[in-house]
């Protein structure tokens, strides 16, 4: 294991945003003597446990030039002037990975995406137990990576979920086995354009060579990276869902573009396959527990890297049919007032509320938030067609009035949550009432699951009252 400097008067080492991330950083270096100095703009006081020095208020530009390096946590903008100043005046600026790197020695299995990597890791954390050294799961998902290797442990394997924040700031990130699931509209607010949010994303891929795995979806979008990737000697696998991503992906194997292994997956036709052992595995999708092709493909995803790191097929069936989603993605809650209520509140975007209006037929939908500056126009027809009738909640009512008055939806706006469910309740047509706000919750709630939690308990209320 790397040591890093140690300081007994100045710190060398700056830790910006003393969050989850910021702090295990913090306590991580703690733990190996090296004094830190953490900079939060907003927290006034730091966790117990933690001896740095806090600096509070807006960050300024000569504040960090005199560090040899910071490390800086997701939320923090990346262009934030105090750290361009600092990248100018030849200040190291990195995440929380490339700590991670420098101490973990196990394989790394990294998932990104806009939507669904939540589930892909999680599941392929349950699969990856049965494995001699077990596994650990971290990033995003919310265990910040570095409490894994906390007290000198080093686990045999570790699945990552990494979000573009944390993959921009990286010097270098090098997974064994890694999985791109779609990059679609998200995080306008914190990426100056589409192309650099995706470009963060195939950050993941940037240093595999022979032996490693990548996952990438049939679309044509991704046939350059695959055969470049192919190139280089990695197995590329492609996965998709409708009948036209598998065709896609004949074309370019019969057009030499990708090798022939490269696995497909079929949400659409009725099953998930996944290859083990050069052995084709299926299972009918009528005997999952979760909901919606996408949410379906990310099963196949997560079968796929578990058979490719060895677990059985038995296993991963027994894990498949036994799985039944994460909470706050399109989870069943219950039947209420004659209806059935669903908890999507990690929707934050566009394409991920889409995805679950699609998975009903017409739906009572309860959306609205912060937008993050994504444009809502191309859920249109998706609305027109799978909504019968909408309740707006947040502050920015406005663009959600707006596709709904487009789509010709029947709408009113609620205001919160609880107005939204009552009136849902109320309503004649008796469909499935879906939560999916196509929008961050921070405008109301800490975040997405403080907001489906609110959801869920305004559902139960509103039986007693009844
Ligand atoms: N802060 C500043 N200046 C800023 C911004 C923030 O000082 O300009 C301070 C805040 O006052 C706060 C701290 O930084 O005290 C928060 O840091 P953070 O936003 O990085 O939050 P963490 O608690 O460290 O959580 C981060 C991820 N957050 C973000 O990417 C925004 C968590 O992902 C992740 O689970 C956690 O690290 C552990 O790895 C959350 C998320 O919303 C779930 N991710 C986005 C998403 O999924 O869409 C990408």
């Amino acid at each position: 294991m790397m040591m890093w400097k140690k300081s007994s008067t100045h710190p060398d080492t700056a830790v910006i945003g003393m969050g989850r991330t910021g702090c295990s950083v913090v306590r991580f270096l703690e733990q190996q003597d090296v004094v830190c100095a953490a900079y939060d703009e907003k927290l006034k006081s730091l966790p117990e446990g933690i001896h740095a020095n806090l600096h509070t208020g807006t960050l300024r530009s000569r504040d960090l030039q005199d560090y040899s390096r910071v490390i800086v946590s997701p939320g923090v903008d990346w262009r934030h002037r105090a750290l361009a100043h600092a990248r100018a005046q030849g200040v190291q600026v990195i995440g929380d990975i490339d700590l991670f790197n420098e101490c973990f020695s196990g394989d790394l299995l990294a998932i990104t995406g806009t939507n669904g990597k939540s589930t892909v890791v999680h599941l392929l954390g349950l699969m990856l137990e049965v494995l001699h050294g077990g596994v650990e799961v971290g990033g995003n998902i919310g265990v910040p990576m570095l409490d894994m290797l906390y007290d000198g442990r080093s686990p045999a394997r570790a699945v990552l979920e990494l979000s573009s924040f944390q993959l921009e700031r990286c010097q270098k990130v090098h997974p064994k086995w890694a999985a791109l699931l779609n990059v679609q509209p998200d995080h306008a607010d914190m990426h100056e354009n589409f192309d650099d949010y995706e470009a963060a994303k195939l950050r993941l891929f940037e240093q595999q060579g022979e032996g490693d795995i990548a996952m990438l979806p049939l679309n044509k979008h991704w046939a350059d990276l695959a055969s470049d990737l192919a190139q280089r000697g990695v197995r590329v696998r492609r996965f998709g869902i409708v009948e036209s991503d598998i065709m896609e992906h004949e074309r370019q194997v019969d057009a030499g573009l990708l090798p022939e292994e490269g696995g497909s997956f079929d949400g659409g036709g009725g099953k998930l396959f996944w290859t083990g052992a050069d052995t084709r595995h299926e299972i009918p999708i009528d005997h999952l527990r979760v909901r919606g092709a996408y949410q379906q493909l990310n099963l196949a995803i997560a079968a796929q890297a578990a058979a490719d790191f060895g677990v059985s097929s038995n296993v991963i069936t027994e894990s498949l049919t036994a799985f039944r989603g994460l909470a706050h993605r399109l989870q069943y809650i219950g039947h209420r007032m004659g209806r059935a209520w669903y908890d999507d509140s990690k929707a934050t975007n566009p394409d991920a509320a889409k995805a679950a209006l699609v998975s009903f037929e017409r739906a009572i939908w309860i959306c609205g938030g912060l937008t993050k500056g994504l444009d809502l126009a191309p859920m249109t027809e998706t609305v027109k067609q799978h909504v019968a009738s909408a309740y707006i909640i947040g502050k920015q009512a406005k663009p959600y009035r707006e596709i709904l008055k487009k789509a010709g939806i029947p709408f009113q706006v609620a205001g919160n949550i609880r107005k939204a469910v009552a009136l849902a309740a109320e309503n004649k047509l008796l469909l499935p009432v879906l939560l999916s706000p196509a929008a961050a919750s921070q405008d109301q709630f800490r975040d997405y699951a403080e907001r489906g939690d609110c959801f869920a308990e305004a559902v139960a209320q509103l039986e007693k009252a009844a």
